[in-house]
């Protein structure tokens, strides 16, 4: 990852990270490839209809998309973005890409999501497993189905599945993240967080690129799902992401892992 130049992240981040879990990087991308990114996930949902985000998970409340590497060039910024790989390998050490998907929460939507660790992972010996950067397509405001968490509870070693009886219900230490358009959330994935109801009505979107520790399978297995042509343009930086050189590891061969936070 050296030869990169991955910028250290500040001291201040870093902390945020440590104490609370995650840490926002507000307005960090430039307007015109924010609207790039919003035709292009708006391209993909009107293409892909029904069948949008099936190589993963669908899920009620909300549009999802998945594999996104394969479908346009212009994520390759995403996936690679140096300020947030710098916060990334902070939380894991050595990572690569687990999956860039999408979500986008249903105006005026029904429910929101129980609280969940991403990939229902617990930390173990080595540390964090998995990490997780939220770009924020549209703001995210306290009523437009934002995400909540619980600070701290990164550290807590309890899925809180197994120790709340309604993960679903509003928790007594929930925050609701506040972000403009085109900021960046990097998060520990091991925090217990989860997308609340959007109660405007309009759409509430968002990219998720889900890393993990490179001695862990990725949860969708890019050298299975990315087609010949992709994984020939993958060079560098990109290339190093997707793990694209190394040996499966137990669980990767089969493409797209059944195993999410918290989605049947
Ligand atoms: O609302 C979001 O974009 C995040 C939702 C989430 O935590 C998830 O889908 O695992």
């Amino acid at each position: 990852m050296e030869e990169f130049q991955i910028p250290a992240p500040s001291v201040a981040h870093q902390d945020q990270l440590d104490k609370h879990g995650y840490v926002v990087l507000s307005e960090c991308i430039p307007e015109v490839v924010l609207e790039q990114l919003i035709r292009e996930v708006e391209f993909l949902w009107e293409i892909e209809g029904e069948l949008a985000g099936c190589e993963f998970k669908q899920e009620k409340n909300a549009r999802r998309l998945a594999n996104l590497v394969e479908k346009s060039r212009r994520f390759d910024q995403v996936v690679t973005h140096r300020d947030s790989l710098a916060l990334v390998g902070h939380v894991l050490g050595t990572f690569k890409l687990s999956s860039l998907n999408a979500r986008s929460a249903n105006p005026m939507s029904a429910s929101g999501q129980p609280l969940h660790c991403d990939g229902g992972y617990l930390p173990d010996k080595k540390g964090p497993k998995v990490a997780n950067v939220v770009w924020c397509l549209d703001d995210f405001t306290l009523d437009n189905g934002t995400i909540r968490v619980i600070p701290g509870t990164h550290l807590a070693g309890k899925l809180p599945q197994d120790v709340l009886d309604h993960p679903e219900k509003q928790h007594p230490d929930e925050e609701l993240i506040k972000a403009k358009a085109g900021s960046l959330i990097v998060m520990n994935a091991h925090l217990w967080h989860s997308g609340v109801k959007n109660r405007t009505h309009r759409p509430r979107r968002a990219l998720h690129a889900y890393y993990c520790r490179r001695d862990q399978p990725q949860q969708q297995f890019q050298q299975a799902l990315l087609s010949a042509e992709t994984r020939q343009v993958a060079k560098g930086l990109l290339r190093y992401v997707l793990a694209l050189e190394e040996a499966p590891l137990e669980g990767e061969r089969q493409g797209a892992s059944s195993v999410s936070g918290f989605l049947q």
